[in-house]
């Protein structure tokens, strides 16, 4: 029986197709076929997407599909009914795979479109604004210094922040019971009850970098110390946090005549005037002697500040010849050699150069202030009053 046939093989989810077991010939077969083309064409027509049209295909004319079983129920028609039903499956199979490919390339294109409408870069906007930074005065000047040097034949020292006391003061001649001491206004470090070693303080100079220098390396020796320096001091022109340079020459025979050509040549490559000219007033630091603050000649026009020329005075710098038991301190004979030192306050520098009216906005990290005085990060230190 035909019919049973079929039912064997499809299940009973195919009774809906069944007609009658009294029906003979093909013409129940021809109508299951008929019926099954509609729903399966209907299914692939409303396949929403391609998972969609996938499971209906596996379930069409996969290898357990709705066709392939009603083919494999083929062996058991008689030759008439198998002449009929044959080529009228192959034929719903060829429909219904023609029917999937055309519904499979109508969703990819609608795939497609849907991405080509949801996914498109404009590529004429404008890109996106870069956060861009700038180089902060006293970075800047630090720069500009360390390359005048560098050409005088000076290299870099740098040394910790928090020193302890020998290093920031006993070393360089300030003794305990000191009065400079006090005036260094130094921040002194935590130490726990009980614990009576004397406190570690934040560095009031770079002087102990170069003491640590000349310990290590010995002599001759010419180098410059940049960096922060810290005392307790708030005012219009004092901050707790400020930059200082320090600057250190040792060999055998220098003098003061080298002090005054190197401060020369470098006010002239600083400040970027041909002219300068420098006053050495005698004064005193523990850690020299003599010792020498230095003026530069400068006149003031409208609030405008003009190194080289005018009548003004502005002191710039300290400076000296080391003290012997500076440099015995730090391990060199001061039978054999000598030397001078200064330092000059970085941010005093970058202020008289850049026209920065307000010491204290330096360290108020305000971005407006930053933007307005900062550097371009390709700009390279100044060096057009060049030595
Ligand atoms: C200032 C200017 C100065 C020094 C710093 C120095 C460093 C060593 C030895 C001797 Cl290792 N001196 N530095 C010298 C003179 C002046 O700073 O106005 N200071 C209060």
């Amino acid at each position: 029986m035909v019919n049973r046939g079929l039912m064997g093989a499809t299940g009973l989810q195919f009774r809906h197709h069944m007609i009658g077991p009294k029906q003979s010939n093909s013409g129940p077969v021809m109508s299951d076929i008929s019926n099954l083309k509609s729903k399966i064409l209907q299914q692939v027509a409303e396949a929403a997407d391609l998972d969609a049209l996938e499971a209906t295909r596996v379930a069409a004319v996969g290898k357990k599909g709705e066709v392939s079983l009603m083919m494999r129920g083929l062996g058991k028609m008689s030759p008439e009914e198998k002449k009929i039903a044959g080529p009228a499956l192959n034929a719903l199979k060829n429909e219904i795979n023609s029917a999937l490919a055309a519904r499979k390339a109508g969703l990819e294109d609608a795939a497609l479109n849907e991405r080509l409408r949801t996914e498109w870069q404009d590529v004429s906007a404008p890109a996106r604004p870069v956060g861009q930074g700038s180089v902060h005065p006293v970075s800047q000047v630090t720069e500009e210094i360390i390359a005048i040097f560098a050409d005088l034949g000076y290299g870099v020292a740098e040394g910790p922040q928090i020193e302890n006391d020998y290093y920031n003061f006993d070393a360089l001649n300030i003794p305990p019971e000191h009065p400079a001491r006090q005036e260094f206004d130094t921040f002194y470090m935590h130490r726990d009850e009980g614990d009576n070693r004397p406190p570690h303080v934040l560095r009031t100079h770079t002087s102990p970098v170069q003491i640590r220098h000349m310990e290590k390396h010995g002599v001759p020796c010419r180098i410059i110390a940049p960096g922060r320096v810290y005392r307790s001091d708030y005012d219009n022109t004092h901050t707790p946090m400020f930059h200082q340079v320090e600057g250190l020459a040792i060999d055998k025979d220098i003098s003061m005549a080298n002090l005054k050509w190197t401060l020369e040549e470098f006010c002239r490559a600083f400040f970027e005037v041909d002219n300068v000219e420098l006053k050495f007033r005698a004064s005193h630091f523990p850690f020299t002697e003599p010792s020498a603050e230095v003026d530069i000649r400068c006149s003031w026009q409208g609030g405008q500040l003009k190194i080289g020329e005018g009548d003004d005075w502005m002191e710039i710098l300290g400076s000296g010849m080391v003290h012997p038991k500076v440099l015995k301190a730090a391990g060199v004979d001061p039978e054999v050699y000598q030397g001078f030192a200064f330092g000059i306050g970085i941010d005093r520098l970058a202020m008289l150069k850049y026209g920065i009216p307000d010491l204290r906005a330096f360290f108020d990290s305000d971005l407006r202030w930053l933007r307005h005085y900062g550097f371009s990060s390709l700009d390279m230190p100044n060096m057009r009053g060049g030595i």
